[in-house]
């Protein structure tokens, strides 16, 4: 076993480190927190799933790319306090961007945002700053010089991609699951024509792509530890061209649940209307000035979208034998699948208030 304190030690970082300790629960990448002594700024230390992000080299530089540009922006705003309002990245002590260990595993580092938070549950006052942020987060990104960035997943959010792949994982049932979720797989084919629209949308050039955060969970906002203002979006890992209503619609998913993304008990999931407002108003404060009417209909869809997106990866990974997620049980991929299309079923019966609120925005 690698000894973490040796791993940091390849990071040019300020301070003696004091120790370093699990944080967060993500499920792909492992990150630490390293505390160092004395006023020295404390770290997040990251092993990168380079299983998932085959391509580290370019993940790491989007993530350069973005951060830098959204400093720019920042300090040409005259900010204060951007080293709050930005991610930025260690280098190593030879200058790169990540550094490779003997075990063929990767690692970064970025200094620890001092005296922030992040939530898991939301009230309609935080996602209402959430959605700013994350409008204000696409805005800053709108005129990111060329090229594009790297799609550091490809087809990360692509539904069409997403079925096919599904599809190929019923066929095979490696695990010998089918049986028993053969419902939910109806459930999905169900809905598999509407949920393709946007892709067709694009196609027909009716839809454009924009960079999108594609992981807007609220606890990758960090929080003021005080004030609870907004400080800055975190895990930029899937930061790549994209629908913006999926990452509305991803927010909607997470933080507009009443229950648990894995809940056991599917009486407590349910969708929670004042999120989906709060939200709303929020992000099209700082998003309207770059959508079209197009786009800004559509955020109601993306909220479905999403959750059936998601529904249909737990239960591709359930279907796999759970090669994907980390899982805590044996049936905790189905148990997420269930608890993510209760969501979308009652998303389905809020549709036609969501669109009316929209359209009253
Ligand atoms: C993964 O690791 P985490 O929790 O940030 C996943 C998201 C899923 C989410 C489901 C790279 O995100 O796309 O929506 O789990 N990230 C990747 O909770 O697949
Ligand atoms: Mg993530």
């Amino acid at each position: 076993m690698l000894n973490l304190k040796d791993i940091v030690s390849e990071f040019a970082v300020e301070g003696k480190v004091e120790e370093v300790l699990p944080l967060g629960a993500g499920h792909i990448n492992d990150s630490y927190k390293v505390r160092t002594q004395g006023g020295a700024p404390n770290y997040v230390l990251q092993r990168i799933n380079h299983h998932i992000f085959k391509d580290v080299d370019a993940l790491q530089n989007n993530i350069k790319r973005v951060t830098d540009h959204i400093r720019k922006k920042l300090s040409e705003k005259n900010e204060p306090d951007i080293a709050r309002k930005v991610l930025a990245l260690t280098p190593t002590k030879q200058g790169a961007l990540y550094h490779c260990t003997p075990d063929g595993n990767y690692w970064r580092m970025a200094p620890y945002i001092a005296n922030s938070k992040s939530v898991d549950e939301v009230s309609p006052k935080l996602s209402f700053l959430a959605g700013r942020a994350f409008g204000n987060f696409q805005s800053m990104l709108a005129d990111l010089p060329a090229p594009p960035l790297a799609e550091t997943i490809p087809n990360f959010h692509n539904i069409e991609s997403r079925l096919v792949t599904f599809r190929e994982a019923v066929k095979s049932n490696l695990a010998g699951r089918l049986l028993k979720v053969e419902d939910i797989v109806a459930e999905i084919e169900k809905r598999a024509d509407e949920m393709c629209k946007v892709e067709q949308l694009h196609r027909d050039g009716k839809l454009p792509k924009r960079i999108n955060h594609c992981d807007t969970k609220v606890n990758n906002i960090l929080f003021d530890g005080n004030t609870d203002e907004a400080l800055c979006v975190v895990d930029l890992d899937t930061v790549m061209p994209g629908f913006v209503v999926s990452d509305f619609g991803d927010f909607m998913r997470t933080g507009a649940n009443h229950g648990k993304e894995d809940d056991e008990n599917l009486s407590n999931v349910f969708f929670r209307m004042d999120i989906f407002e709060a939200y709303a108003k929020g992000y099209l404060e700082t998003a309207k000035g770059f959508l079209t009417p197009l786009e800004v209909e559509l955020l109601p869809f993306g909220a479905k979208l999403l959750t059936y997106m998601q529904t249909v990866r737990f239960l591709t990974d359930y279907l796999d034998g759970d090669t994907y997620y980390k899982i805590k049980h044996p049936e905790h991929n189905l148990q997420r699948t269930k608890a993510q299309l209760k969501l979308l079923l009652s998303m389905e019966e809020n549709y036609p208030k969501m669109l009316e609120l929209v359209t009253k925005l």
